[in-house]
């Protein structure tokens, strides 16, 4: 359903217990919502409702537990094709780092982007965004990076934001023109980031499809200089950081990304306690992202007791894409953080709500109920907050309200 044909939530949410910021210990039995005009204007015990607000029109949520809307911090879900014979590859023996040398890999989504069009791109995209808004996720950020020319990067982006008006859920856009080097610009990598740097990303911006900045800080991305190079750009137009680093090998870039002010540092397999300590200090987010870690068969876990040690803010996500994390779910997430990371229930519930909002930059406006925000919530058919990391492969969401519109 788009953004046209929802009903407006506007009234009271009744027969319902909350979990305002996910966190178990505030829940809130018994509890009721109230919307006007599509904002959250009062929460709390449906006892204590203030008598100027009865008169409201009703739902009844039918003993749901209503929970902030999920927050998916990082995404490549806008791209061409799919990567399921290079999956195959793999299992017959081939590394990713093969793959990608041999042309294959990110490289080959590329030419799939470049090739479609943006209506084409739109209907792929718009297949995997319905899955994951229908397990009560109500923001995302989608990332370029399988464009890697002005043109593309630009055609991706736009379907980004495109995605976001058709269906009312909030878009976060991110530049990762530092993806991959493309092709026509092979052995020339530092003049592919003068293009990022004084082309692509000045246009982009001006057009304002950019709302972050990443790079990959890899062996198979790009050096730590060249991502200097990219984190000075972004900050000659104001954009916060995030970054790909630590992912398959340790190049410092968790420890650069904190120099910077980075909003978040993402995958962080091989991240040392050197950069843990940098990201605890500049309040930089650890994104973690157990689908790519299952889907490389990765066996190097990220440090999570030195991240809990420094009191680093933990987030996950599906990281989706074609090559690494090929998911659209993101409670299946939260169960893998839990079984692979051995992350707890409060984490990974934190890890989708407060915490993801802010490696987005966006705490004030996603990751909590609370009165003046937007009403962007989900139902779920529980008795215990814990089964949003217990069941994997079922989604007990019985309800979305995005934006002030209920959806399911
Ligand atoms: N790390 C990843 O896991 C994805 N990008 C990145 O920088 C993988 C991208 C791909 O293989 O298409
Ligand atoms: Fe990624």
């Amino acid at each position: 359903m788009t953004r046209t044909d929802a009903p407006s939530a506007d009234g009271i949410w009744h027969h319902c217990h909350l979990l305002p910021d996910g966190n178990i210990d505030r829940a809130i039995r018994d509890g009721a919502l109230v919307v006007e005009a599509g904002r959250i204007v009062w929460l709390g015990p449906l006892a204590a409702l203030p008598d100027g607000l009865a008169h409201l029109p009703r739902h009844d949520a039918n003993g749901a537990w209503i929970t902030p809307g999920l927050v998916d911090c990082h995404t490549h879900l806008v791209y061409g094709g799919q990567r399921a014979d290079e999956f195959a590859m793999r299992l017959a023996g081939a590394s990713y780092e093969d793959i990608a040398r041999a042309g294959g890999g990110i490289v080959s989504t590329v030419r799939a982007t470049r090739e479609a069009d943006e209506a084409t791109l739109f209907a792929q995209a718009a297949l995997r965004l319905e899955a994951l808004l229908a397990e009560g996720v109500t923001a995302i950020e989608i990332k370029s990076g399988y464009g890697l020319s002005l043109d593309a990067e630009r055609k991706q982006l736009r379907v980004a934001r495109q995605l976001g008006e058709a269906y009312g859920v909030s878009v976060y856009t991110t530049f990762l023109g530092a993806h991959a080097l493309p092709p026509e610009y092979a052995g020339r990598a530092d003049d592919y980031i003068d293009l990022v740097c004084n082309a692509m990303l000045p246009a982009l911006a001006e057009e304002k499809l950019v709302d972050a900045v990443d790079a990959f800080c890899e062996g198979i991305g790009f050096s730590p200089a060249q991502t200097t190079r990219v984190f000075d750009a972004a900050a000659r137009y104001g954009l916060p950081v995030r970054l790909h680093a630590e992912q398959l090998s340790n190049l410092g870039g968790a420890a650069l990304a904190a120099r910077h002010g980075a909003l978040s540092a993402d995958h962080l397999e091989h991240l040392d306690e050197a950069g843990v300590a940098a990201m605890a200090e500049a309040g930089t987010v650890a994104v973690l992202l157990p689908g790519a870690y299952y889907f490389l068969r990765d066996t190097h876990l990220p440090p999570l007791a030195l991240l809990r040690q420094y009191g680093v803010p933990v987030a996950i996500s599906t990281d989706h894409n074609p090559g690494t994390s090929p998911t659209t779910s993101l409670l299946l997430m939260m169960n893998m953080a839990c079984t692979l990371f051995r992350m707890t229930v409060p984490e990974v519930l934190a890890g989708v709500t407060t915490h993801a909002a802010r490696a987005l930059g966006a705490s004030d406006r996603h990751g909590a109920l609370a009165v003046g925000r937007s009403a962007d919530f989900a139902l779920w058919q529980i008795a215990s907050p814990a089964e949003l990391a217990y069941w994997f492969g079922r989604n007990p969401c019985v309800g979305v309200v995005r934006q002030g519109k209920v959806y399911r």
